[in-house]
């Protein structure tokens, strides 16, 4: 047999995407069923940054993080854990250049063909309005946003744009989701944190990772009903994630975030996204800790 590898689609994942039977053999389930112990996994990329106000290029995201995946072993030797869950790399979805709206609903329509299959969804993005069409397939009812990220992205509009990246927890809240909690945030208007106080949206910093990772982590062990991660990779510093669309000094290191990342995979997840790497130079540093994420996150989930 050649070696051969095929960086369009994610490292580890099968070659076979599940046929339409795999429909017959689950049938339609609620996001809620979707768990228990054979959990599969399916990858879509979603190349759009039509909001990006600052550095462009997180349409780059899917493919740059895709390639990355190829530097990692099956083995984990942090976790002492093989990646061995059953991956689906689907490629990418479509996405209409210029246009929030027909973007997000392309997005509903396949992350609802995904979770209908039984299929837990991780997103590749693109800029951070993705996560909004994830969600709106999604059943959140008793779900916890768990979103790590230097920006709260909570203004009620950016721009007079009510669909932005500034603006896409603001619309996910909107939702109604159990909770949302976030992490590694610095930066925010005041507006932002006098809604996330009235709201009780909880919000920690860098600060209170470095000072207390433990309390982090017993609040994460805490969170009840199952959990949904939204994942803006600049919620590192950009000594460890430099091409993001808005970098903001004094984020977290890549230990701290494998640690919460490890915490936060013990729960009942429904999918996960990750957002706005803009990397477009191959071996570039802020696709692999992207590419790292997934990875960890997959290895995780195994047994
Ligand atoms: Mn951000």
């Amino acid at each position: 047999m050649l070696y051969t590898q095929n960086t369009m689609k994610f490292a580890f994942s099968r070659e076979e995407i599940p046929s339409k039977n795999s429909e017959k053999k689950y049938g339609k389930v609620e996001s809620s069923q979707v768990m228990g112990d054979s959990k599969e996994f399916g990858i879509v990329g979603v190349p759009f940054d039509s909001t990006t106000t600052y550095k462009p290029g997180a349409r780059f995201g899917p493919a740059s993080i895709r390639e990355a995946s190829y530097n990692f072993e099956r083995y984990n030797i942090f976790f002492n854990k093989n990646l061995d869950v059953p991956l689906y790399d689907f490629g990418n979805i479509q996405v209409v250049h210029g246009n929030f709206k027909k973007t997000s609903s392309n997005i509903q329509s396949t992350i609802s063909e995904i979770t209908g299959m039984s299929i837990i969804p991780i997103t590749i993005g693109g800029e951070h309005t993705i996560s909004f069409g994830v969600l709106k397939a999604l059943d959140i009812k008793n779900t916890t946003i768990v979103h790590l990220d230097a920006h709260m992205d909570l203004r009620d509009s950016y721009m007079e744009e009510k669909y932005s990246h500034a603006t896409v927890m603001r619309r996910i809240f909107e939702l109604d989701p159990a909770d949302i909690v976030q992490i590694g945030i610095r930066s925010g208007s005041y507006e932002e944190v006098k809604f996330a106080e009235k709201n009780n949206i909880k919000y920690y910093t860098p600060a209170n990772v470095n000072r207390d990772i433990k309390g982090i982590e017993k609040l994460i062990n805490s969170i009840e009903g199952q959990v949904y991660i939204t994942v803006d990779i600049d919620v590192l510093d950009p000594a460890y994630a430099p091409n993001v669309s808005n970098p903001a000094p004094g984020g977290l290191n890549p230990f701290q975030l494998e640690r919460l990342v490890q915490c936060i995979s013990r729960k009942k997840i429904i999918g996960l996204d990750l957002v706005e790497v803009a990397s477009t130079q191959i071996g570039e540093i802020t696709s692999i800790n992207g590419a790292k994420l997934i990875y960890d996150f997959l290895c995780l989930q195994g047994n």
